[in-house]
């Protein structure tokens, strides 16, 4: 009698999908490594704690767990991203039959997935690369999950993870086919790239409350709670008032004595690294993931505030047009970084040939994951018009609404600067936006000066597009131009 899927590693993510998969109706096969010194009987403890009597089957031996597995094999690796996936692979297939399917649901960056899938299918096996997002209770009870890799895979493993998918408010579930190659991971890259600048400026928007209204953490917490049940409700939003209201097992809040130095493991500055590899702006992100950085620098950061004391006025602010502000600033941020992010995806689409459908991607963030969030229906609407629209801002219903935040999100921005309170990712949108609503940037002075020092020539506007000039600017330089490159 055998098994209908297999999982590979029992860490806090692997345990729980296995656990949501056999809860789900799946018979399933269980496997971690043993190596000496690391955690060993981590499959016997498993088998023998929370998988007690259920319908799971444990193996401490690679072939034997393979053999337990129904054809076509279906095996999801929830290992450690990175080399661990390959060493894994290459230890797999002596013992795979072709037509087997093996999907690496962890964090993996897209350009190894792109490899592997080509790798495995050249062994006549099949290959998802799937991005799961929601963490360890998403993993047990539903998470948003991104597969994508050797389509031919799709019918065969679709019944198995929309089931373990988290269901969005209108019973959809949270998992659909992403595209060729890498696009999953891809795809999961952005969404946790997203999932930094929503934290970033969640995190500015209660600072700014604490700072210039000198709000106590209840009375920011009731502000929170009711921004959830409007346009921002949200995962993130919903946590960061539960977060607030937390007491400290010692007295005060918790998150009053919890140090500002942050950290990360990744994601974000992928994200970041693959946009600029496609030339596209994704700012906000960018600023977010700097911010965890410049956090980090505690100790300068006291030297400096030393040197350059804070001049705080201590004006006395109307808390309710400031609290309106600060909604803006947050909303219309949100909105410029989901612009940012879905602009990002559909470059890649196009230079990778992934065809990606970003209404099924927006639709897919609804439930399971950090992101979720009501918005992200609107960006579905929005992605799904015939008359798709050439930004995400330009859609009618956001530009609306762009419309309608602009005086407070700017009041929000000049304001903070005055006092000195920092708010990089706000300003960032706003400045973002600002560039992308004029026909006319500075850049003519970049093209001259580069043109001037560097022979990389520039198109006029007087003269039909795609045609270079080089000008002799100092009258002694000579005539040779720089090869004309265009990232
Ligand atoms: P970890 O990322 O900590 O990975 C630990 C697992 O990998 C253990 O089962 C470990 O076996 C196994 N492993 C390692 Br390390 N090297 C191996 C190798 N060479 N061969 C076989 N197995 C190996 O676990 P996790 O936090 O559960 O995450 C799993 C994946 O899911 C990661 O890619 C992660 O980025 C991703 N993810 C995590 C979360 C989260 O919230 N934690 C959310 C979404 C995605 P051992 O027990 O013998 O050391």
């Amino acid at each position: 009698n055998k098994t209908d899927i297999g999982l590979i590693g029992l860490a806090v993510m692997g345990e729980n999908l296995a656990l949501n998969l056999e809860s789900r109706g799946w018979h399933v096969s269980v496997y971690n490594r043993t190596v000496p010194g690391v955690e060993e009987g981590v499959v016997e403890r498993f088998i023998n704690g929370r998988a007690k009597g259920l319908n799971i089957e444990g193996f401490t031996d690679l072939a034997d767990f393979v053999n337990s597995i129904a054809l076509p094999r279906k095996i999801m690796m929830m290992v450690r991203a990175g080399s661990a996936v390959d060493e894994l692979m290459e230890q797999l297939f002596p013992y795979l039959s072709p037509g087997d399917i093996l999907i690496d649901g962890g964090n993996s960056n897209f350009e190894d997935t792109n490899r592997r899938v080509a790798v495995a299918e050249s062994k006549g096996f099949l290959f998802i690369g799937s991005g799961v997002s929601g963490g360890e209770e998403g993993a047990l009870n539903g998470a948003s999950i991104m597969p994508g890799g050797s389509v031919a895979a799709w019918q065969e493993v679709k019944p198995i993870l929309q089931s373990i998918a988290a269901k969005a408010p209108d019973g959809t579930p949270c998992c659909d086919w992403v595209g060729p190659a890498g696009s999953g991971h891809f795809v999961k890259m952005i969404h946790n790239g997203i999932e930094y600048g929503d934290m970033q400026l969640i995190a500015e928007a209660y600072w700014v409350m604490k700072r210039l209204l000198d709000l106590d953490n209840e009375e920011m917490a009731d502000i929170f709670a009711h921004w959830n049940e409007g346009k921002l409700r949200s995962y993130l939003i919903e946590i960061t008032t539960n977060i607030l209201r937390h007491k400290d097992k010692a007295g005060g809040y918790l998150l009053d004595k919890i140090l500002d130095s942050s950290g990360q493991k990744g994601t974000g500055k992928w994200s970041v690294i693959n946009a600029m590899e496609l030339n596209m702006p994704l700012g906000l992100i960018a600023t977010a993931v700097f911010e965890r950085s410049l956090s980090a620098q505690k100790d300068l950061r006291e030297l400096a505030s030393r040197q350059f004391p804070n001049k705080h006025t201590q004006a006395v602010y109307n808390k309710p047009e400031l609290v309106k502000e600060i909604y803006a600033a947050l909303y219309a941020s949100k909105l410029v970084s989901y612009a940012q992010g879905f602009a990002v995806l559909q470059k890649a689409s196009d230079s990778f040939g992934w065809n990606l459908d970003l209404s099924s991607i927006a639709r897919m963030w609804r439930g399971g994951c950090i992101i979720r969030s009501i918005f992200l229906n609107d960006i579905a609407a929005a992605f799904e018009t015939e008359d798709k629209p050439k930004h995400l801002l330009l859609a009618p219903y956001f530009r609306d609404e762009i419309k309608g935040l602009l005086p407070g999100w700017k009041g929000l921005v000049e304001q903070a600067m005055r006092e000195e309170l920092p708010v990089p990712a706000f300003s960032s949108a706003l400045n973002y936006f600002y560039s992308l609503v004029s026909a006319d940037l500075p850049a003519n002075m970049i093209q001259a000066q580069r043109d001037y020092f560097g022979a990389h020539t520039f198109e006029r506007k007087d003269e039909l597009r795609g045609q270079f000039f080089h000008e002799n600017w100092t009258g002694h330089g000579g005539n040779t131009k720089s090869g004309t490159y265009n990232v």
